[in-house]
């Protein structure tokens, strides 16, 4: 009771009431997945923190268990922080997850294991926390107020175990390397696997690998000559993540990033937008890596009070390594398409002058799921780039060229939850700029004029979308809608930004879709597809 719905999402996952913030051990077990979460089951506020569990056989429909790690034990007296699941051989899972052993405002940090209680139930609703716990401990000079996050752990082929705690020294973010031979005794590394100067804690790391060719995804142990790895971190600091691709020697137990992505704050990432504390897991199932996401509010804390819950789990995504070897690309998992209800297309070829707004009518809009490809004849009216923006981050020119700023290749793209009239609108869209010898194609997912609510956090966030403009003259766009989310995937997933919108006009049947232009050069909608989204039949 008590729970406002209007903005809660109808197909990304939510429980039915509290604070929630990062997804935490994910695996699939026995033909389940299972999804933890940090979870407040006192308030909608951080605090207070367990390990709630909910488990699903399709990644759509989910069922809530009681709390699968809860402070009970000295070693967890003050929280159960973010943690992962390995699954070891015979198929038995196993928890790491961070325990706060003293309150605020030290929050002092141990690494601890959990396993469950009876491995028939593929619900695994019960666990074990062992009394030999704590397994690792800041006792080498590492920070205990900033060691936390365990990850999946992997074997090597000398039968060893590796996982990665996050950590910082000042200001340099440390994902520390830990070993063992029967996962009770752990010894630190002499070098943690990676640092970086100036990015601070790096919370919730992730270390995985990824197949030089493909979509399958492969098992955390998997090394050798046909894959890359991939180190993504979470800063603290500015709440936002980015990953490198690089190489694992194995022999030395170093990860080195390719030293042509940048890495350090203006890092890549997998969401420009509102997404933090991610973490993947392999899905032997299909054969894939999947990715979970955590979309804080842009809410006040205040209206979280009141609306008696904040945060969502993002879609999980499938995540493989672009051909380039460059970046990674994202998809929404398969099976979110059997939520598609109603489809409605647009008119084929539909031209978009300057200023044209075609509305997409017949669908849920507060609630569905949008593909659309744009082309167009020429480069030429493409704006210049200014050469100072240089220094500036997406975000910072999407501020300057928003949405409304008339441009020449762009900015067109989608209008999601839009009022009648326009007064609350979230656009996501591309703009294309001329550079020295070459094309920028910026893409924005702008929470400006998203409401008429005071009191929120709307920024214009973007990203840039690694694409040859100049040769493909299309690009596409596909956007998951829901009602207080809108989650876009640029160019078939190169480029991903979520937003977290509450629109007070534009709300459930209130709530339009359009298509729109306003560049001088004509838009061509190749194809636009949209579908109303049904609710899963049990969600929490
Ligand atoms: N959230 C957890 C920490 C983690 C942070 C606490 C990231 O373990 O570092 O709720 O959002």
């Amino acid at each position: 009771q008590n729970v406002k719905q209007v903005h809660r999402t109808g197909y990304h996952f939510q429980p039915k009431q509290n604070w929630i913030n990062d997804p935490n051990g994910p695996m699939y077990y026995k033909g389940v997945y299972h999804l933890f979460y940090q979870y407040n089951p006192k308030g909608a506020v951080w605090g207070n923190i367990v390990w709630a569990h909910s488990v699903s056989t399709d990644l759509i429909n989910w069922h809530p268990l009681e709390h699968a790690i809860f402070p009970s034990k000295p070693f967890d007296k003050y929280g159960c922080w973010s943690g992962s699941a390995t699954i070891l051989p015979g198929n038995k899972p196993v928890i790491l997850y961070t325990g706060i052993v003293e309150g605020p405002p030290k929050n002092v940090q141990v690494q601890n294991y959990a396993i469950p209680a009876n491995l028939s139930d593929p619900y695994l609703r019960k666990w074990i926390k062992p009394d030999n716990n704590p397994l690792v401990i800041a006792n080498n000079g590492e920070n205990s107020t900033a060691f936390r996050d365990p990850t999946t752990a992997w074997l090597d082929k000398s039968g060893h175990w590796k996982m990665l705690v996050g950590s910082k020294r000042h200001q340099r973010g440390i994902a520390y390397l830990y070993r063992s031979k029967d996962f009770i005794k752990w010894t630190k590394a002499k070098h943690p696997i990676h640092s970086q100067a100036e990015t601070g804690m790096w919370e919730c790391p992730d270390f995985f690998p990824v197949s030089l060719k493909g979509l399958n995804g492969l098992d955390t142990s998997v090394t050798g000559e046909n894959v890359k790895h991939v180190l993504k971190v979470s800063l603290d600091i500015t709440r936002y993540e980015y990953y490198t691709v690089g190489t694992y020697f194995t022999e030395k137990d170093r990860y080195v990033p390719d030293n042509t992505l940048v890495d350090g704050w203006a890092g890549l990432r997998y969401d420009y937008g509102n997404f933090y504390a991610s973490k993947t897991f392999f899905d032997p199932s299909k054969n894939r890596r999947i990715l979970w996401g955590w979309a804080n509010e842009s809410d006040s804390a205040e209206h979280d009070v009141t609306k008696g819950w904040a945060g969502i789990q993002l879609i999980p995504r499938t995540l493989w390594l672009d051909p380039s070897g460059k970046q990674l690309m994202q998809w929404p998992i398969e099976e979110l398409e059997t939520l598609r209800g109603s489809k409605v297309e647009l008119s084929k070829k539909q031209k978009l002058g300057k200023g044209h707004l075609v509305e997409v009518k017949g669908i849920t809009a507060a609630q569905a799921d949008v593909e659309v490809t744009f082309s167009f004849g020429s480069l030429e009216k493409a704006e210049p780039f200014d050469p100072k923006w240089l220094q500036y981050d997406a975000q910072k020119i999407c501020s300057l060229k928003g949405s409304t700023v008339q441009g020449g290749l762009g900015p067109f793209g989608l209008l999601t939850l839009a009022s009648e009239k326009l007064e609350e609108y979230t656009p996501v869209f591309f703009r294309v700029f001329k550079a020295q010898n070459t094309h920028k194609v910026l893409m924005c997912s702008d929470a400006t004029r998203s409401s008429l609510m005071k009191g929120l956090y709307t920024p214009s966030f973007a990203g840039f979308v690694d694409v040859d403009i100049a040769v493909d003259k299309k690009i596409s766009l596909r956007s998951l809608i829901d009602n207080s989310v809108v989650e876009s995937f640029g160019a078939k997933g190169r480029t991903c930004i979520s937003s977290r919108v509450y629109p007070t006009l534009a709300v459930y049947e209130n709530a339009h879709l359009y298509v729109f232009n306003n560049g001088s050069e004509t838009i061509t909608v190749e194809n636009l597809d949209a579908w109303s989204m049904r609710k899963p039949l049990r969600m929490n």
